[in-house]
């Protein structure tokens, strides 16, 4: 901790979403002190968090611990915090591949991983799920530089690329055993590529898929049949009872509009997300490429290659996420996962968090 009443915190951009991104060292070890530490430092609950970092927005109300990894196959360890804008909830049961992006950078800043002359790698253990991921980026004379050319839908301007690769993780790609559930009447595909999530035709929704996030979160009749689809499938994906967790997440696939292979429009969970999720994505990928999933019929798969463009309301995301069938007749298993982000150093100092005891009223 950084004396009685604030501690170290260096704000980025990682990918399109925001956080907080903290040492492990300089938070309270207890979880629930951390966790009540951390909504005093975003501002939850607060639909405005005026009174803290957050941004009034799930993609803006995130943050990294990062630490030493004691694996051999790791440098650093990753847990992603999930806070609550609303609701005085801080949550480890998600992952989040953007926030991740910032991570490899945060490590050489913080001095947890030594910069090489040119470019670095850092492998990263991700504790929400126990996978690993591998972030390299640019470090021209030892030092990170976030300048650069490349350029990623629903992040103004360009900066650095971060690299980053994903081992085929643990978890089965097909969580309930079924390439096609029907969840209250409906035909779905649960897959998990890092990111448990529901991919479901938007038309058999009755919405086209080309709404904005915006409109379709006014629909309230979408809101109550999506909150019914996920508490189901939750179960049936052995989640348990997600009613307060923000898994699996929920993404609507239409024919794509713009080269892509489909467009999407995903809830995580509750709000739609302005562009998709990496892992999110991934499982998306993923997912399109099950024989009999929901995405057959309305997904366009390019002809060769693992490369995918998944559209979504900013623009698209283009991820590597190849699926294969070892025998006939066997379950479909991820092969590795790879995806370009951009991150930003934004600020680093002291977080100082609203005194306790100050929730507001809500
Ligand atoms: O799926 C939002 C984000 C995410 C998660 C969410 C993410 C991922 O865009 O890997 O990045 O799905 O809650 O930050």
């Amino acid at each position: 901790m950084t004396g009685p009443g604030g501690a170290r915190c260096m704000l980025m951009r990682g990918g399109t979403s925001k956080g907080a991104y903290f040492l492990a060292d300089d938070l309270p070890a207890d979880t629930a002190a951390r966790d009540e530490l951390l909504l005093r430092i975003v501002g939850s609950p607060d639909p405005r968090q005026i009174d803290g970092l957050g941004g009034a927005h799930p993609l803006t109300s995130k943050v990294a611990v990062v630490s030493r990894s004691d694996d051999p196959e790791a440098d650093v360890d990753y847990l992603f915090l999930q806070v609550a804008v609303d609701r005085p909830e801080v949550t480890g049961r998600q992952n989040c591949g953007n926030i991740l992006a910032g991570v490899g950078p945060f490590a050489v800043e913080r001095g947890l991983v030594a910069a090489g002359d040119d470019r670095t790698s850092v492998r990263i253990r991700m504790l929400n799920t126990g996978d690993l991921a591998v972030a390299s980026f640019a470090t021209p004379g030892g030092r990170i530089d976030y300048t650069g050319t490349t350029e990623i839908s629903g992040v103004p301007g360009t900066a650095a690329p971060v690299m980053i690769e994903f081992p085929v993780g643990r978890s089965p790609l097909l969580p309930t055993g079924h390439a096609r559930d029907t969840v209250v009447g409906l035909p779905v595909t649960c897959v998990d590529n890092g990111m448990p999530t529901v991919l479901i035709a938007a038309a058999s929704l009755g919405v086209t898929g080309y709404e904005t996030p915006r409109d379709l979160e006014e629909d309230s009749d979408l809101a109550e049949r999506l909150r019914e689809i996920r508490l189901k499938a939750g179960r049936a994906m052995g989640l348990g009872d997600v009613e307060a967790v923000t898994v699996p997440k929920l993404s609507l696939l239409a024919p794509p509009r713009h080269g892509g292979a489909v467009m999407t429009r995903t809830f995580i969970p509750v709000r739609c997300h302005t562009s998709i999720g990496v892992l999110g994505a991934a499982s998306v990928a993923a997912g399109l490429r099950v024989d009999g999933g929901v995405g057959q019929g309305v997904a366009r798969l390019p002809a060769h290659g693992d490369r995918l463009r998944i559209e979504h309301p900013t623009g698209f995301l283009e991820i590597e996420a190849g699926v294969e069938y070892d025998s006939a007749g066997a379950a479909p298993v991820a092969r590795h996962t790879a995806v370009v982000r951009t991150a930003r150093k934004i600020f680093d100092g002291t977080a100082f968090p609203r005194p306790a005891g100050a929730a507001p009223h809500h």
